[in-house]
């Protein structure tokens, strides 16, 4: 008994100065620079805070998966965590504008498009008791199959690797057939044949040694999709003063350096699939008209299911 309540005073003394502990879901694997951005971000937050905001990383889905992620931070079962932006079009066509084909397909477009739908993004977020903290671009979206590809016929029949639901409309109004697959599962699906070609970026194609399975990439730089890194609200405002601070400036840190890490692979990241015999192609005329056919069918529809606030994105950012 009296050892019992020695460790219980002990404990009560203690707890003030306990850390705070924060887990951090991330769908991306270790190998992902969106996720050594976060890592990073977590460990100049610990080192601002003096180790009392300790966040840890669980990366490649091992703690929620992709789809679970944002209402596991809603629900406060973790404070904080990353996903793909698009992923919520299903909410609001608001998320999804980064994911629409020929829409913003720079750098300087995809900061164009962030600016115009931060506010929107924001605004939704909130009622959900979500903030968030910064938002990173993937490099530009690219075609991965096994010979080379002419026009979009050539993409008719083909199981199509999608990642949200924009993909998988690109992938139906190709004439393929839309799979889901996650990132860290996309090695697998093609080596079983559930998958044949997909769009990604280079990096999520290098991290996937796509070598190992196709052929050859285009880069069509159909769109600039981003992730996004969420904090619960009321976590956030539980945390001192001090240490909000603290992961406010993290936040514009790593979103700064996200954006150049990002640039910086999508150079790399092509280079290392060329080293490795991928052949590398631009798209022909023909292809980029089927495309950029295809863009406008999403962007119509897209346009038909969008709230105002939503299509006021479009309207700031083409201004
Ligand atoms: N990689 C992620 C999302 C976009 C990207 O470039 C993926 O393929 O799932």
């Amino acid at each position: 008994m009296k050892h019992v309540l020695v460790f219980a005073t002990a404990m009560a003394l203690a707890t003030p100065a306990l850390a705070d502990k924060w887990d951090m879901p991330t769908p991306y694997g270790d190998s992902t620079f969106h996720t050594q951005n976060i890592s990073q971000f977590a460990d100049e937050v610990r080192v601002a805070t003096n180790g009392d905001l300790d966040i840890t990383v669980h990366s490649a889905g091992s703690l929620f998966p992709h789809a679970e992620i944002k209402n596991a931070i809603r629900s406060a079962q973790v404070p904080i965590g990353e996903f793909f932006l698009s992923r919520l079009s299903n909410e609001d066509a608001a998320f999804g504008i980064d994911s629409q084909p020929f829409v913003a397909t720079s750098y300087e477009e995809a900061a164009k498009l962030w600016d115009a739908q931060k506010p929107v993004v924001k605004a939704l977020l909130a009622k959900q008791g979500l903030m968030p903290l910064f938002s990173v671009p993937w490099p530009a979206q690219g075609l991965y199959t096994k010979s080379e590809i002419a026009t979009v016929d050539q993409l008719n029949g083909l199981r199509f690797r999608a990642y949200n639901a924009a993909l998988e409309e690109f992938a139906t109004l190709a004439g393929a057939a839309p799979v889901q697959v996650a990132a860290p599962d996309i090695a697998q699906a093609f080596s079983t044949g559930q998958v044949q070609a997909m769009i990604t970026s280079p990096s999520t194609g290098a991290n996937s040694s796509a070598w190992d399975f196709l052929s050859h990439f285009s880069p069509i730089n159909a769109w600039v999709p981003k992730n996004i890194v969420v904090v619960n609200i009321a976590a956030f405002e539980a945390l001192s003063a001090g240490n909000q601070k603290a992961v406010k400036e993290a936040a514009t840190k790593a979103m700064a350096r996200g954006w150049e890490m990002s640039a910086a692979e999508a150079e790399t990241k092509t280079a290392v699939m060329a080293e490795h015999g991928m052949v590398i192609y631009q798209p022909s005329d023909a292809l980029k008209a089927g495309l950029s056919y295809i863009g406008a069918t999403m962007l119509e529809t897209w346009t038909a299911k969008a709230s105002d606030d939503a299509k006021s994105i479009l309207d700031a950012y083409n201004k």
